[in-house]
């Protein structure tokens, strides 16, 4: 018996499930991204949203785009898009079932226009999880013109980027005179309201629309938020550990998460639900601080985990903060190089770092190296470049940095040579496997050509010189010496 309307009352009691009628919701929300984030994120609040608002809230059922897994699609529709949420609290599991997803789409479905969706007058809300590589942006947070999907989308009917389908779907709105929905990017990007609203008016640019751009500018709002909680990729035992909670019933697409939920919004006008329900979610004026302090010291820590940990044999990050070299060079790094320009105070950033590294630590999270190790060329600029900069200014120690950038570089050299143990994913994956092939055993040749890409890390560095051949001497350590080792050393 698989998990759908059908099969809801025979649930055990204690499993939490949607308390309102499935067959009355509609769509008030359009979502670009369905991945296990947004499962156990956004859907999750929504739902909470839902129960609480009784019938007003049935508007807010959320139409839910994968863009990449059509077999997601095929997995929840014949479960009526209910799927279960395991909560994986250190030694146990709470199942939830979740029922807000109102209908899920493909957009690489021919049938499927997403810009149309849109400019329905229905949607008040499209929300955005397509992780940050997925905007194609530069180092300087604009939208990047030489993207090749990006270039496709200019020239396509039907676009395939978020950015694409997001332009077309306002320059709708826009023509036939209707009020625009919020657009609300849920993902890892600095200012992430304000840069991805830049990136849409660039695409209107780019499309020779500027007047276009210009209303975007004026009549659409994109609010900040900073959204917070580990739901790593599906894993294996989640499909058992679902029919075990949910009595026996099938759930072919379940979904996991750590307890945390952070859901921090900008306040905007116009209706929306009513997320507050869900603990965690919070409104309010400026959300830069809180997104700053998670991108360096959640975020960019992450990062440190994930490519020096796969060097070190340790390939989940529960594993690698878990182990007492890396856990203390990763502490140290993040309470001390991560919380440049954070404006809270020093007990409040010891308390986070405290926070984050038992979160990274639980050890019901399988959360893969290799899929927090994606897309670093994406992610470098915001996560870990804008605290390197502001330390090496100030002239404090860029050593936990140095290591993550020479981790990095170590993955593609190992890449290159078919030596790691790894996926490699990365949208620059292809110039940077060339850069470690051409000067293959010369460290400093790699470090000084890698940070030359001032579209993934900025401008030169000040004291460019003198980090380069810090991260080489790494380098040549990771290469050449026993891992493990020196990660004791560096933690002493
Ligand atoms: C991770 C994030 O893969 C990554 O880049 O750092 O997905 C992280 O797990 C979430 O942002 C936690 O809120």
């Amino acid at each position: 018996m698989y998990l759908s309307r059908k099969t809801l009352p025979h649930l055990p009691q204690n499993v939490y499930h949607p308390k309102f009628d499935l067959s009355q919701l509609t769509p008030g929300i359009l979502h670009l991204g369905c991945g296990n984030f947004h499962r156990a994120h956004q859907a999750v609040a929504t739902q909470a949203a839902i129960n609480r608002e009784g019938p007003d809230g049935l508007k807010w059922g959320i139409v839910s785009a994968t863009m990449r897994r059509p077999d997601l699609v095929n997995q929840l529709r014949p479960q009526d898009n209910l799927y279960t949420l395991l909560t994986r609290v250190e030694d146990r599991t709470v199942a939830s079932v979740i029922g807000s997803i109102h209908e899920m789409v493909f957009s690489g479905d021919e049938a499927v226009d997403l810009s149309e969706r849109v400019a329905d007058p229905r949607i008040r809300i499209v929300s955005l999880t397509v992780t940050a590589s997925g905007y194609y942006l530069t180092a300087d947070g604009r939208l990047d013109p030489e993207a090749q999907a990006i270039q496709q989308d200019l020239s396509a009917p039907h676009p395939r980027t978020a950015i694409g389908i997001l332009a077309n779907g306002l320059a709708l709105v826009k023509q036939r005179g209707a009020v625009p929905p919020v657009i609300l990017c849920c993902d890892n990007v600095s200012h992430n309201g304000a840069t991805l609203r830049q990136a849409v008016m660039d695409y209107a640019s780019l499309r020779g629309d500027d007047r276009l751009a210009a209303w975007i500018g004026e009549a659409v709002q994109f609010p900040d938020t900073m959204v917070d909680r580990i739901a790593p990729s599906s894993h294996v035992d989640d499909v058992a550990d679902a029919k075990h909670a949910l009595g026996g019933i099938v759930d072919a697409a379940p979904v996991s998460a750590e307890p945390w939920f952070q859901w921090i919004i900008g306040s905007f006008d116009g209706s929306r639900p009513y997320w507050e329900a869900h603990p965690g979610t919070k409104f309010v004026q400026d959300v830069a601080v809180f997104e700053a302090a998670k991108l360096q010291m959640l975020n960019g820590s992450h990062m440190l985990l994930a490519y020096t940990g796969a060097l070190a044999g340790l390939n989940t990050i529960a594993e690698a903060a878990s182990d007492p070299s890396l856990g203390r060079i990763t502490a140290r790094f993040m309470r001390d190089e991560q919380t440049a320009s954070i404006a809270l105070s020093a007990e409040e950033l010891d308390d986070y770092t405290q926070a984050l590294m038992v979160r990274f630590q639980n050890p019901g999270i399988v959360h893969d190296a290799e899929r927090v190790g994606r897309n670093g060329s994406a992610k470098m600029a915001d996560r870990v470049m804008r605290a390197m900069r502001d330390n090496l200014v100030a002239g404090r120690s860029v050593s936990g940095a140095s290591l993550l950038i020479a981790s990095w570089i170590r993955w593609f050299a190992l890449n290159d040579q078919d030596a790691l143990e790894l996926s490699l994913t990365d949208p620059k994956a292809k110039i940077l496997q060339r850069i470690c092939a051409e000067a293959r055993d010369d460290h400093k040749a790699q470090a000084e050509a890698f940070l030359a890409m001032e579209e993934v890390f900025g401008p030169p560095l000040p004291d460019h010189d003198r980090i380069v051949a810090e991260i080489a001497g790494l380098l040549r350590r990771l290469t050449e010496e026993d891992v493990p080792s020196v990660l004791r050393e560096l933690a002493a």
